[in-house]
């Protein structure tokens, strides 16, 4: 039976909950004391029962062109979920962008406390190392170095966190960003992940360094039209269809990709960019196995959440 790409992704956003919830249980493993139970039911709120999993599913179907199964890649993919997930904590947090609902739910600050949702995200951001780190996530420990170095390049000073601070900065500042700061602001705050969560999948792989340059560009082309397809759901959808506030980037008079080209530009622009990942692929050697990485690009630029 041939599976839609929606299937896939759920199917994966399945397997990859379900691992998720075997690294978020309440007992502690071996070298922790123990795992307070309010801290834990936090991490728990923000990181299970919701998202699309996007993430974890390009890391699992870009290792799969390597013939890598998605068991050995899962726990790779869960790190970059658990990531993703403190991200969305603490960008919810009142100093930040201050948002009651994420995923339909409220957002953690607000179902627990501000302290907890400030310990849930950085127990989620430490324990995404921990988990890559772990001999359970490949039995060789290069690799595992690679990935964690990876990561942390992605999510840290020059990639998602510098990109928020850039992007609070922006907010706070009477002069808007340029077209380029936009960009480089975008690639760090929402691309760098995206990206890694390819880059990560061709290292689980053991790509050749001309199979990881196109994946990677894949990853970061997919990662732009990702946050172009974010501003412009921002214009033009509503809470209830995105699960969060909509129309936060116009009551703020922010600078985005949609702002300065215009909805009809920005959407043409989202449209080039999948074209252009599309193409990133087609020099591999993978044949009609890389279709469905093609889907998801596709899937980023129309997805409705
Ligand atoms: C707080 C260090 C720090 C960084 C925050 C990623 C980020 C930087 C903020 C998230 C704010 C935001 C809504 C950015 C737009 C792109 C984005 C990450 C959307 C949410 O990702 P999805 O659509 O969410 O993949 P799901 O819920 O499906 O996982």
């Amino acid at each position: 039976m041939t599976h839609s790409f929606e299937q896939k992704l759920n199917l994966a956003a399945t397997q990859v909950e379900d691992a998720l919830e075997g690294l978020l249980s309440p007992q502690a493993r071996p070298g922790e004391t123990r795992r307070p139970a309010r801290l834990l039911a936090a991490m728990r709120h923000a990181a299970l029962g919701g998202g699309k999993r996007l993430r974890p599913f390009l890391t699992l179907e870009t290792a799969g062109l390597f013939g890598v199964a998605p068991e050995a890649a899962m726990r790779a993919a869960c790190a970059i979920e658990l990531i993703h997930c403190y991200s969305l904590v603490h960008d919810d947090l009142p100093a930040m962008d201050d948002d009651d609902l994420r995923r339909g739910r409220p957002t953690v600050h607000k179902a627990y406390d501000e302290a907890t949702a400030i310990l849930a995200g950085d127990s989620l951001l430490t324990y995404a190392f921990d988990v890559l780190a772990d001999p359970a996530t490949h039995d060789d420990a290069a690799l595992r170095c690679q990935l964690v170095r990876h990561l942390a390049l992605a999510a840290g000073l020059g990639g998602m966190a510098g990109g928020q601070a850039l992007d609070l900065e922006a907010e706070r500042s009477d002069k808007p960003l340029t077209f380029d700061e936009v960009l480089e602001m975008q690639a760090m705050k929402t691309g760098a992940l995206l990206q890694h969560a390819v880059e990560a999948g061709a290292l689980l792989g053991k790509a050749s360094p001309a199979q990881f340059k196109r994946l990677s560009r894949f990853g970061a082309l997919i990662g732009g039209a990702f946050q172009i397809a974010d501003d412009l759901l921002d214009a033009k959808s509503d809470a209830a269809t995105l699960g969060k506030r909509a129309g936060k980037d116009a009551a703020r008079n922010k600078a985005t990709l949609v702002s300065i080209l215009g909805v009809d530009a920005a959407e043409q622009r989202c449209d080039s960019l999948i074209d252009e990942a599309v193409g990133a692929l087609q020099g591999l050697e993978f044949g009609s196995r890389t279709d469905v990485l093609i889907d998801a690009a596709r899937f980023v630029a129309g997805r409705t959440s």
